[in-house]
């Protein structure tokens, strides 16, 4: 597989509500799209950066500088043999996995649309449908809280997350429980706590809940196994999972029951596939997570969700939750049982609506062998 071309473009799109977690409130949601262009075929990642360096140290302008000025000369004009071998080919840049992941999940597609299969298959997936979660943001109000939760169930979601932070986080939990009863619960603290906070965040086993998800800091491993044995509630990693030794490690510390895996966050399909295997190993089940992805992004998180170790429904929710309308038509829906279908025909198996991709352009640019570097600005 050859790719012979890339191009990069930042698009922006507005959400259908407002996002926030312990980092803050979004409206828009800022990303860049990858094409790889290869033997008369292309295919497409998103690269899960933000505007802010807040959920990772990536943001999208770290990200563009990247891919344009060190992955894309690796990757124009040359020949792999398979999309595993990408991730690999970028070793001597360290870090940055969100951008690498973008061309990797690009060359992934291009991968499975030349052999005519669907994505899910090339990457090992065992299923047809996959279970879908839905993950709220912290509301104005318990009330706001309470109307959000209901709809979700009301649409057939399989478990409820609700983002938490220091002064919204048992209220929340307690209303839930006291008006909705023993639902799939589980909650999201964006590394919003420190160990100080052990006894506080020990209140929360009264719940029930599924699991808590990123208590402490990113590098907090060694916090993260102390606070575990001072809670009953299985702990869940996702911002310090940023690689598949990381994970190793994690796990032998006993810092986690359960995994979140995003592409993104440890630099795409391949590392994610190694990571949901060391899981199986070990018997963690592992889940997939979710960036308010467009239409394109979240095929790809279907397409992996796909594959037997993701035993837990994912943050993977029908477009409409986010962006109407989608980058995508048919957008991604949510069956009555909670349920999505993975797409069958080639690579993502969606459509994108190249009118609505190019309204949303912020910046473009196109690199090629020849031109190694050249920019069309689009206003
Ligand atoms: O921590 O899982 C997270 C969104 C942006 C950044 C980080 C996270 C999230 C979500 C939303 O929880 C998941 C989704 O619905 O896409
Ligand atoms: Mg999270």
């Amino acid at each position: 597989m050859r790719i012979d071309r890339l191009e990069l473009r930042l698009l922006r799109l507005p959400l259908v509500h407002f996002f926030e977690t312990s980092f803050g409130r979004i409206s828009d949601k800022h990303f860049i799209l990858i094409r790889a262009e290869g033997g008369g075929a292309a295919g497409v990642g998103e690269c899960v950066a933000d505007q802010d360096p807040y959920y990772s140290a990536e943001t999208n302008e770290t990200a563009w500088h990247i891919i344009t000025l060190f992955i894309a000369p690796r990757v124009v004009g040359a020949e792999f043999a398979h999309p595993r071998d990408v991730f690999p080919s970028l070793h001597a840049i360290r870090g940055h996995h969100m951008a690498k992941a973008a061309v990797e999940m690009a060359a992934w597609d291009l991968f499975a649309r030349q052999r005519g299969e669907p994505l899910s298959r090339a990457l090992g997936g065992t299923r047809e449908r996959i279970a879908s979660g839905v993950s709220i943001g912290i509301q104005d109000s318990l009330e706001d809280l309470a109307g959000h939760v209901a709809r979700e169930l009301a649409a057939g979601y399989r478990r409820i997350k609700i983002k938490i932070k220091p002064g919204w986080d048992l209220e929340p939990v307690a209303m839930i429980r006291d008006r909705f009863g023993s639902i799939p619960l589980m909650v999201d603290a964006n590394a919003a706590y420190t160990l100080d906070d052990a006894a506080h965040l020990a209140r929360l086993d009264a719940f029930d809940l599924m699991m808590i998800e990123q208590p402490l800091d990113d590098d907090d491993i060694v916090d993260h196994a102390r606070l575990q044995q001072r809670m009953s509630t299985p702990i869940c990693l996702d911002e310090s999972i940023k690689s598949v030794r990381l994970a190793e490690e994690a796990i032998a510390a006993g810092a986690c029951r359960i995994i979140n895996i995003k592409p993104g966050r440890v630099g795409g399909f391949g590392e994610s596939i190694r990571l949901h295997d060391l899981c199986a190993a070990h018997a963690v089940p592992v889940w997939h997570g979710g960036m308010l992805e467009s239409g394109i992004g979240r095929a790809a998180n279907i397409h992996l969700s796909s594959l037997p170790n993701f035993s837990l429904p994912g943050d993977v929710a029908a477009s409409r939750r986010y962006f109407n309308p989608d980058l995508i038509d048919p957008p991604i829906e949510v069956a009555s049982d909670g349920t999505i279908g993975v797409p069958s025909g080639p690579g993502l198996g969606v459509s994108m609506v190249e009118a609505r991709v190019e309204q949303a352009t912020l910046r473009r640019i196109v690199i090629d062998p020849v031109r190694s570097r050249s920019s069309v600005a689009i206003s």
